[in-house]
């Protein structure tokens, strides 16, 4: 899935045979146009609601890769077809089309295989995309996202908006996702039957409550995490919250008195946007748990993501319910979840009141993730954002804001999320004794190549690249890595990283490196370390870190590879 310039031109020799096969199906894409005013109000929000009960599609990203290929190619020929057209077609792809059948949307989950036709969606669009796929030299990459939607690897690859890409997919155009659809079937027996569906790429921990992450080498793949690959952590089922009703209350305590605010009223305050890494604190568990098994979700290192979060800053709320940096007995924030399970048990947690208040805490109450809508995984409409501070104080669907003397009485803040001596297990953890985890450890890890891969040796170098981030708004200022067991380190590049200063640089640092192996060998391990802005660094090994809730993983990242030449 590595977008580069030269797989470019080398699709572009081999697809000239495909060329004729466009050229032809672009004339069954004539008779869909000039569609769906309706359609168009949708356009802008494609990532939020609109997606929330549409079961996503399949494509990949080395299609999307082989598209500009395909583009860059036939443009030329093809620009006579279109240019009557071009300025009419540009928000219509994915339009509902006239004319053309429709497939439901277990249909189209169905074709995931040459032999049963690849088919994919794009917003209300069906594509059968199998002869592009059959002409397609990396076979088997292209099925890597299989039953996935198309557009976040649109995004990754930054050319979601192009034109002509769009038109070239309107070529396959097969038919119409059934309206039916979109509006998932209900079993009331279920509470999570109207959880929204899923990426593909979202590979579950677990399906109910749904925790999920993508794989190491999509997650690197960009700076900011596309929204349906941005890792899910629900305790509960996703609850339905409609706008128009919603209201936040804020109650501070010793007051008797609960403000409230409409969603139109909160976004009348200044908007303000962060961009902020989110990472759950049980992110890389499952490394933990090789030492000696822990209860917890088993996560790998991609349960962390980078977003802009923009909506009102807690602060100014806080301030207008009378709420400042002079309170004295006042010492917490509490959050509420919307979500409830069937006991009435509802998510919860809270921060120190410091942190909400200090004009440099960044606290946001979010309703957009990367410039639309939140969508109803991440807290749709409204969720906290607390930048540097593990992912479980980060409340979504917020319902309610607590000024308190006290911490939350949730379960998720007085009884998990803490960490312990290793020597602690059930049999003897007094969870009064440890404070709840806020701020986060520096924590890195290596994304490309994953474990177990055979990496190719060019001229005694081999390719890295991860991801490094540490909380507190602290900024990576180093990534170490070596093959040799730490005998010798290499310094990594860091490629992309965020301007803001520490102690308010709060998204995460990607990485590459170019490393020296020796070439009589047939395996190594690679190890990495990353070091933040307080010359903090990561622990050498899970042993003496270990905790029984697997939390606060981020010993060395060790991938052991093949070597090929
Ligand atoms: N209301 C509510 N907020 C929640 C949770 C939840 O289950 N319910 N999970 C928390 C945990 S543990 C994490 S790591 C983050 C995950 O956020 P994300 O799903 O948007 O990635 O949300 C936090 N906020
Ligand atoms: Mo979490």
């Amino acid at each position: 899935m590595i977008i580069s310039l030269t797989l470019i031109f080398k699709k572009m020799l081999i697809m000239q045979s495909t060329l004729k096969l466009i050229l032809n199906r672009s004339c069954k894409a004539q008779h869909c146009r000039a569609l769906g005013q309706y359609y168009n109000h949708k356009n802008n929000d494609y990532r939020g609601q609109n997606f929330k009960n549409k079961k996503t599609p399949l494509v990949i990203g080395t299609a999307i890769t082989s598209l500009v290929g395909y583009y860059l190619f036939i443009n030329k020929n093809q620009r006579h077809v279109y240019a009557k057209e071009a300025k009419k077609e540009e928000t219509n792809a994915g339009a509902y089309c006239k004319g053309l059948p429709s497939y439901s949307m277990s249909e189209v989950n169905k074709h995931t295989t040459k032999e049963d036709k690849i088919w994919v969606v794009y917003r209300e669009g069906v594509y059968d995309i199998t002869e592009f796929a059959e002409q397609h030299p990396g076979g088997d990459q292209i099925l890597i996202a299989a039953g996935g939607s198309v557009e976040p690897f649109w995004l990754l690859y930054g050319i979601h908006k192009n034109e002509n890409v769009f038109k070239i997919l309107e070529s396959f155009r097969i038919g119409n996702l059934k309206k039916e659809d979109q509006v998932q079937i209900t079993d009331i027996e279920d509470p999570y039957a109207k959880d929204p569906i899923r990426h593909v790429a979202l590979r579950p921990a677990n399906m109910k409550p749904f925790n999920a992450e993508v794989s190491p080498a999509l997650l690197c793949e960009s700076f900011l995490t596309p929204n349906d690959l941005f890792y899910v952590r629900n305790h509960l089922p996703v609850p339905e919250v409609d706008p128009a009703t919603f209201e936040l209350e804020i109650e501070v305590e010793g007051t008797r008195k609960t403000v409230s605010f409409t969603l139109e009223e909160l976004k009348k305050f200044p908007k303000a946007t962060i961009t902020a890494t989110l990472m759950c604190a049980g992110n890389r568990r499952t490394e933990m748990t090789k030492v000696k098994a822990v209860k917890g979700l088993s996560w790998g290192p991609c349960a962390i993501g980078t977003a802009t979060w923009s909506g009102v800053r807690l602060r100014d709320l806080l301030q207008k319910v009378g709420v400042t940096d002079d309170e004295e007995t006042l010492k917490h924030v509490q959050f509420e979840g919307l979500d409830f399970d069937v006991t009435a048990n509802q998510y919860g947690a809270s921060i120190p009141l410091w942190k909400a208040v200090d004009k440099r805490g960044d606290v946001i109450l979010a309703y957009e993730m990367n410039g639309v809508p939140l969508p109803p995984d991440h807290g749709y409409p409204l969720r906290v954002v607390v930048p540097g501070v593990a992912g479980a104080r980060n409340v979504k669907w917020l319902g309610k804001i607590v000024v308190s003397q006290q911490e939350s009485s949730s379960h998720w803040q007085q009884n998990d999320y803490k960490g312990f001596c290793p020597s602690i297990d059930w049999n003897n953890a007094d969870f009064s004794t440890a404070p709840a985890i806020q701020e986060m450890p520096v924590i890195s890890a290596i994304c490309r190549p994953a474990e177990g891969d055979v990496v190719k040796v060019e001229n005694g170098f081999i390719n890295l690249k991860g991801y490094a981030w540490s909380g507190g708004g602290q900024k990576i200022i180093r990534v170490d890595v070596t093959t040799d067991g730490g005998k010798t380190w290499q310094i990594a590049k860091l490629d992309d990283q965020d301007a803001a200063l520490p102690p308010r640089h709060w998204a995460w640092t990607l990485w590459s490196a170019r490393i020296p192996v020796d070439p009589k060998l047939k395996e190594v391990e690679i190890w990495c370390k990353a070091v933040d802005s307080c010359y903090n660094t990561q622990p050498e090994s899970f042993e003496n870190i270990w905790n029984f809730r697997g939390v606060l993983s981020n010993a060395y990242h060790r991938v052991k590879v093949k070597l090929g030449q």
